[in-house]
């Protein structure tokens, strides 16, 4: 049964993926909406038109007034809060809401709830896997692929989602069974005042949440106030009561719980530190869960990792190939550059540069200097980035993506792997961060 009054008015505000989720949704029970949407002519207009046509459509400008005919609107995760309309409909009494907290109001089976400024697309897609291999009946989704609401269903088991800083500053009591802010690092400074605004956003998701995952080397990821909930940890660093990490027996490294191995990290097919944390994190989470070891270790066996994030490619004349182009933010392409960086006998050619969302490149100087044979760059923001690098490795500037290929194969030597991780954004040149990834994966295959 639906929580929502149908005597009350709604508008979603936004008519992407979620805001046409929230349409079937709301029209499936009835509901009295609107819509609006700052576009001219918002992605899923025409499937609206087509399928809803008595719907009420206001495109452009968004109309204080119209907004305040509503009890609560449903706004899009692309849209900033602090948007003036929306602030003055609030101000006016109406509620600013999202697909997420309609979607934890409807849920009837538990929620595994990941957030994080990295690896979350990772670590969700190994949680619904380990899951599926435990014979639950599970529903991945939210800010990777499906949207929430197009998973509610009756004959789920277990909710594996997850969420955007976006999508819970609209979430106002998500009650997940189990929730974890994997790692905090800077990210969307476009949209936030600052780091501190843009962590206490994620923190919501701890909201109502009768367990929690914590990473025991981000003391950023710990839930500010807790009410008592069972904490369970993960990290690279010897595990104690309730974590998860590393123990280093015969002179290799294994995935443990508290004091006991699990398995050698060289089973995983994922590479780099990066990932023994991510792959942890999962078992934590799993384990809150009550997913069995057998289940979850055997789906650690088999994950070959998401395409776009450290993605091997082909080797070349000795030269190996990653397309890491969902590294969008710094967090991510330090992780990449130090994970893969180490992993290899020669250095890397990094590939970097695009829309920085305001972001703070001095973390890459260190790091890029320490093992980065030369560093091309390409887009909007590249020469912040060569500001922050000057002259501790060789700089090429470039204008197109396949240029960058053909220099950095020019300048890799054998032993070397040449990394796309941007630390930017796609969309100053690509439509996404997919397109991106492809683009540049048909420019290696190009490579006579
Ligand atoms: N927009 C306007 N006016 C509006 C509404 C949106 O200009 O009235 C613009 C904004 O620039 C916004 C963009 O359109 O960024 C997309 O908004 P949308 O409402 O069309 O987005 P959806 O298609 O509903 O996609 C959203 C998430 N997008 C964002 O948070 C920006 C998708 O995450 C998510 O998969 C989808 O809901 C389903 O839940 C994408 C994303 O980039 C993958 N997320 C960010 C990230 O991972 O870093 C947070
Ligand atoms: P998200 O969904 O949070 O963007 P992904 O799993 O898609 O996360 O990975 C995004 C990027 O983060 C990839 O480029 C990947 O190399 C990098 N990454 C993966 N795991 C980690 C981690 N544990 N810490 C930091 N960066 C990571």
């Amino acid at each position: 049964m639906s929580l929502i009054a149908s005597d009350q008015f709604r508008i979603v505000v936004g008519l992407g993926k979620s805001g046409m989720s929230l349409v079937r949704f709301l029209a499936n029970r009835g509901v009295s909406f609107a819509v609006a949407d700052t576009r001219e002519n918002p992605p899923e207009l025409a499937t609206l038109r087509r399928d809803y046509p008595h719907v009420d459509v206001r495109c452009g400008e968004l109309d204080v007034e119209f907004l305040c005919r509503a009890s609560e609107l449903y706004v899009s995760p692309g849209l900033a809060l602090a948007t003036p309309a929306l602030q003055q409909a609030a101000a006016r009494g109406v509620t600013l809401s999202g697909d997420i907290e309609l979607f934890a109001r409807n849920a009837k089976a538990p929620i595994v709830a990941i957030s994080g400024s990295n690896a979350k697309s990772t670590v969700t897609t190994l949680v619904g896997d380990m899951a599926r291999a435990s014979g639950k009946r599970v529903a991945v989704g939210g800010n990777l692929g499906t949207p929430a609401l197009d998973l509610l269903a009756d004959n789920v088991d277990l909710y594996v989602m997850e969420l955007s800083s976006f999508q819970l500053e609209t979430t106002h009591h998500l009650g997940a069974e189990v929730a974890t802010v994997l790692n905090v690092s800077e990210d969307h400074m476009d949209r936030y005042s600052g780091l501190p605004a843009y962590h206490l956003a994620k923190h919501r998701i701890f909201r109502g949440a009768r367990q929690v995952v914590v990473n025991r080397q981000d003391a950023l990821s710990r839930p500010l106030l807790t009410e008592g909930q069972p904490c369970w940890t993960f990290g690279l660093n010897r595990p104690d009561f309730k974590g998860f990490g590393l123990i280093e027996e015969n002179a290799e490294k294994h995935l443990a719980f508290e004091f006991k191995t699990l398995m050698p990290v060289s089973e995983l097919k994922i590479r780099g530190a990066h990932n023994y944390a991510n792959a942890l994190a999962a078992l934590a989470l799993g384990h809150a869960v009550g997913l069995p070891f057998a289940a979850m270790l055997h789906t650690l066996r088999e994950f070959g990792g998401l395409e776009h994030r450290c993605q091997w490619l082909r080797e070349r004349a000795g030269v190996s190939y990653y397309n890491d182009s969902k590294a969008t933010n710094v967090g991510a392409a330090l992780a990449a550059i130090e994970g893969l960086g180490s992993d290899i006998d020669g250095k890397l050619v990094l590939i970097a540069g695009g829309d920085g969302k305001g972001a703070d490149f001095k973390p890459l100087a260190a790091p890029v200097a320490a093992h980065c044979r030369a560093v091309v760059l390409l887009g909007r923001d590249a020469e912040q980035i060569a500001a922050v690098l000057g002259d501790r490795v060789p700089l090429v500037r470039v204008q197109s993506l396949e240029d960058a290929v053909l220099r950095s194969a020019g300048l890799a030597q054998p032993g070397d792997a040449v990394l796309l991780s941007p630390a930017c954004a796609s969309l100053d040149m690509f439509k996404n961060y997919e397109e991106r990834g492809h683009l540049f994966a048909r420019a290696v295959e190009a490579l006579s």
